[in-house]
């Protein structure tokens, strides 16, 4: 635990249902060698990932989110699209990392972010491994929590940005076998030559539900739906085939996988409220 006077000490909890979460702010007591956490303040925000019976924490405080993709590993957009929702769903800025611009296959897939672009999304170029000074002004004063596929670099990004971090990175298949993750907890670094700036690497996840989300939250984190909210003829519309519906006659100025993303997560939210 880090001690608002920049020491930095060993913990215990006391007792065991705190919940902690990195990024967490705590009251502890302090003594020689030690302290102990007795309660975690309240947070400005929780990122986490939810299905119908349970809940995982993945950071908490967190301004910002940034998902890394690079051009080596098939990038699942459904995937991505959640961390963007989930980063709108906590007033997270989003950015994304196009990561391993030294690739030949760069330049193709760079063309592909263009639709993340076109929503109002920031994309940083990046080759992690060589250098990663163009994403330190995303940084400066923020929480960030990087999210994103296994292999995609998020623990090389970590490593350049807080050289003492030793982040474990790897091939997926020469680190720990096939299917195997090389990050298997959160774990969070602060940046001290950026001003209040941390990073939390989390582990690379094949699914992230958001089914915490409460169902009239969801189509405001889609930020092209925006426009048409509130000009539904009916007041509780869910966008689903209400008539008089001004998202859905928005037609193709809200893409087709946005609206199937949209419908999907509703359906995830109203079941989990169905089930508790
Ligand atoms: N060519 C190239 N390889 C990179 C770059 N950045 C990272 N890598 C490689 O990509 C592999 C995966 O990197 P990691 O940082 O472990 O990926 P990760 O996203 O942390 O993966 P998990 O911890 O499993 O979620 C490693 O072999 C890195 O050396 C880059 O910019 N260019
Ligand atoms: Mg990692
Ligand atoms: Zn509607």
């Amino acid at each position: 635990m880090h001690l608002d006077d920049g020491y930095e000490i060993d913990c215990v909890q006391k007792g065991r249902r705190l919940g902690l979460a990195c990024g967490d702010r705590v009251r502890a007591t302090v003594a020689p060698g030690g302290g102990v956490i007795e309660a975690v303040l309240p947070r400005t925000s929780l990122f986490l990932r939810a299905d119908a019976f349970q809940q995982q924490a993945i950071a908490a405080n967190v301004t910002q989110v940034i998902a890394v993709v690079a051009p080596d590993i098939a990038v699942d957009e459904y995937l991505l699209n959640r961390w963007i929702i989930a980063a709108e769903l906590e007033q997270c800025r989003f950015v994304l990392v196009a990561n391993k611009r030294d690739l030949a296959s760069f330049d193709a897939f760079r063309e592909r972010l263009r639709f993340y672009e076109d929503l109002g999304y920031g994309v940083v170029e990046l080759a992690a491994h060589e250098n990663v000074t163009p994403l330190e002004p995303q940084l400066a004063g923020r929480h960030t929590v990087l999210v994103g596929q296994s292999g995609m670099g998020k623990s090389t990004i970590v490593n350049g940005l807080a050289p003492g971090a030793a982040a474990r990175t790897g091939t997926i298949s020469e680190a720990l076998g096939a299917g195997r993750h090389t990050t298997t907890v959160s774990t969070l670094y602060r940046l001290p030559l950026l001003d209040d700036a941390w990073i939390v690497d989390s582990p690379g996840v094949k699914a992230f539900g958001l089914a915490h989300a409460e169902p009239t939250h969801i189509a405001l984190a889609f930020v092209e739906m925006r426009p048409y909210l509130g000009n539904c003829r009916f007041r509780d519309c869910r966008h689903l085939h209400e008539p008089g519906c001004a998202v859905l006659a928005a037609g193709e100025r809200i893409a087709p996988q946005r609206l199937a993303l949209y419908q999907a997560l509703l359906d995830e939210s109203e079941r989990a409220r169905a089930v508790n």
